[in-house]
């Protein structure tokens, strides 16, 4: 980075902040106030008066939120991220990859500098001269279904954070960002003393032992200070900046991914880059004709703020989400495409942006102002092919689809545009920056190899998804979102991450979890371990069961006070979006002022042995977690963990 540049674009680890408004005033969501008909939706404006009242002293209204300098768009070709090379050697019958946590240098654009970023690389087993990635992401992990992956992750990032306001704040348990639990749980610290970067692996989508899920305390620093779940598989193998887990891969074909999951900071730490694409093949899928090699396209979606100097800026104090689309690690990147079919595998990977994507053409170019595409696959798999003009994409959800090219002119440009989306979803206007246009294909390459030979997604004949039916027993278990106090710490069931766990669920059982949401704003959550498949809807009376839960909770949780959620239901269950019915998935849009409920099968991690490593099959009891994947509401605090116990006999 060029130092001349220093004077007003504050670098890694200062602080840029002087803000009015706080986090929890933007990030998180407001809660319904008001009563009746007229539900009033507590403003999300930096001036307003209950905004300013948790904004601690010093900070004042008004400064500046860093804005990313005029950029040109798609002068960047689409990065395709490299794939790591398995070594075979290592544990025989598992892809081993030694991965190792790093901080480089990465140019998000022509025209910005190179920014300090973390990304994960890959060891070259060909070529230890020859790690593999980019600075910023991580390669691309390809497994085969049902053959395991054995990975080392090793923590070499520094120990001032990238963003280490942040951390200070949190440390000094500044009110915005320090998870405040309802009573009667008092705070803990969040992080141990000095330190201020630790990271842990996650596999999302995984069927993953817990000693290898990669939870937040399970987060290790570069120093080796451990937090008080850290595990590994082969300790004789591992220092103490490093963990060894091992992978199943024992779901469906599928477009999983990896990404950082640190206690406290995982919103830091994906922001700085730790996020990549896992892969799960079946070489059955060979025969389905689909678009492969270099027409199989990967898209990481996510929204970065960068200063003048193009260092990454932090701006989720102040405002949700940022204001430059990055896929790939592009700004506004390019793709020169063939006129033919493409298979896209969209990941949002932003921390809390919602996108609401289609694909625009030029008026001369078609009758209509988008181009169709066919929805081929979600979270967890292959679904039955459906035609789409858009699709809400929420943070951490999957669309694998097709896009046919094929009918387009030479020359012409499809525009990937994000329309009627804000930041959070259906949000409020002027609350964090639009970004309405994203890449840009351009039909620019000559037909290669004679016609597209690839199945027309109307024909495919995909791996069917099997209806999850629920058993006239099938438990119910619900999940509020509930937040203390107005623009305070959101939980589940009013009760803090840390606190042990307080739901047990039988191994092999069906359950129906309902998430009761009665914020303005959608929650995506995330299920770890299992699959699960969006059952229905149902509006709900927000006030009422927001100010009956209140009483609940003041009257010292009597069960005889629990709100009963039959009674706050406002009408019939709504079916699932088309996109989302018959669909597998992993994380799901927990609608605003709705009780959104999804079946999940079972309840059965994966008890076996793998790969020979002793100790690696889960042991029961077994605990998970599932969360909020709007990395800030994970953070602080909208996360539970819960756990499988052994069924009896
Ligand atoms: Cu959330």
């Amino acid at each position: 980075m060029d130092a001349s540049d220093s004077g007003d674009s504050p670098r890694a680890g200062t602080n840029p902040i002087d803000s009015g408004v706080s986090r929890r005033t933007l990030l998180r969501n407001a809660l319904v106030v008001g009563g009746g008909a007229g539900l009033i939706a507590v403003p999300l404006d930096a001036s307003s008066a209950s905004a300013k009242q948790h904004a601690p002293g010093k900070r004042s209204a008004g400064t500046q939120v860093p804005q990313t300098p005029p950029l040109e768009k798609y002068v960047d070709p689409l990065p395709r991220p490299m794939t790591a090379i398995p070594d075979l050697s290592v544990y025989p019958g598992a892809d081993y990859y030694d991965i190792t946590m790093l901080q480089r240098y990465w140019r998000f654009h022509r025209d910005l500098g190179a920014a300090a970023v973390w990304g994960y690389w890959a060891a070259n087993p060909h070529d230890p001269h020859k790690p593999i990635g980019m600075g910023y992401l991580g390669p691309t992990i390809i497994a085969t279904r049902d053959h395991p992956t054995v990975a080392k992750y090793r923590n070499e990032l520094p120990t001032t954070h990238m963003f280490q306001f942040v951390i200070d704040l949190l440390r000094k348990g500044d009110p915005q960002l320090t998870p405040i639990p309802p009573p009667p749980y008092k705070p803990t610290p969040p992080l141990p003393p000095h330190v201020n970067v630790w990271n842990v692996v996650h596999q999302h989508g995984g069927f993953t032992a817990p000693q290898s899920d990669g939870m937040p305390l399970q987060s290790y620093s570069p120093d080796g200070v451990h937090a008080e779940s850290y595990a590994t598989l082969d300790p004789s193998r591992v220092k103490r900046n490093e963990a060894i887990y091992a992978y199943t891969n024992h779901e469906r074909a599928s477009t999983l991914w990896y990404h950082d999951h640190a206690m406290a900071m995982t919103s830091l730490n994906v922001y700085a880059g730790l996020a990549g694409l896992y892969l799960v093949r079946d070489p059955a899928d060979k025969r389905l004709g689909l678009p492969r090699g270099e027409f199989e396209v990967p898209l990481i979606l996510q929204d970065r703020t960068f200063y003048a100097d193009g260092s990454l800026a932090y701006t989720m104090l102040q405002v949700q989400g940022a204001d430059t689309p990055v896929v790939n690690g592009k700004a506004y990147p390019f793709l020169a495409v063939e006129p033919r079919r493409y298979r896209l595998r969209i990941l949002n990977a932003s921390n809390e942006r919602h996108w609401r994507l289609q694909f625009g053409v030029p008026r001369n170019v078609m009758p209509q102002p988008t181009l169709p595409f066919w929805l081929i696959g979600t979270d967890q798999g292959f679904r039955a092919p459906l035609q789409m003009l858009n699709f809400l994409i929420a943070p951490a959800e999957r669309y694998d689809v097709i896009v046919d090219f094929g009918q387009l002119p030479m020359g012409t440009q499809v525009t990937l545009q994000n329309y009627d989306a804000p930041v959070h979803y259906p949000g409020a206007s002027g609350t964090g920056p639009a970004i309405p246009e994203i890449m840009q294909f351009r039909v620019t390459k000559r037909l290669s190899g004679g016609a597209d030979q690839t199945t027309p997604p109307k024909k495919l004949r995909l791996p069917a998804v099997v209806p999850i039916k629920p058993k006239p027993h099938t438990r119910r278990r619900e999940w509020v979102v509930y937040q203390h106090s107005l623009f305070s710490t959101m939980t589940f069931n009013a009760v803090p991450f840390v606190a042990p766990a307080q739901d047990f669920i039988k191994a092999g059982s069906t359950e129906i979890w309902e998430f009761i949401n009665p914020n303005h704003d959608a929650h995506p959550m995330h299920v770890h371990l299992v699959s699960f498949q969006v059952w229905n809807r149902q509006p709900l009376d927000a006030y009422g069961y927001q100010t009956d839960y209140e009483k609940w909770l003041k009257g010292g949780r009597k069960s005889v006070d629990k709100p009963v959620l039959a009674r706050y239901l406002t009408g019939p269950p709504i079916p699932p979006d088309p996109d989302e019915a018959g669909s597998n998935k992993d994380t799901v849009k927990a609608y605003s002022e709705m009780v959104t409920r999804i079946i999940i099968q079972e309840f059965k991690p994966p008890t076996d042995t793998i790969a020979s490593i002793p100790n690696s099959g889960t042991k029961f009891p077994a605990t998970y977690v599932h969360h909020c994947h709007i990395l800030e509401h994970e953070d602080d605090d909208l996360m539970r963990p819960w756990t499988i116990v052994r069924p009896p006999g």
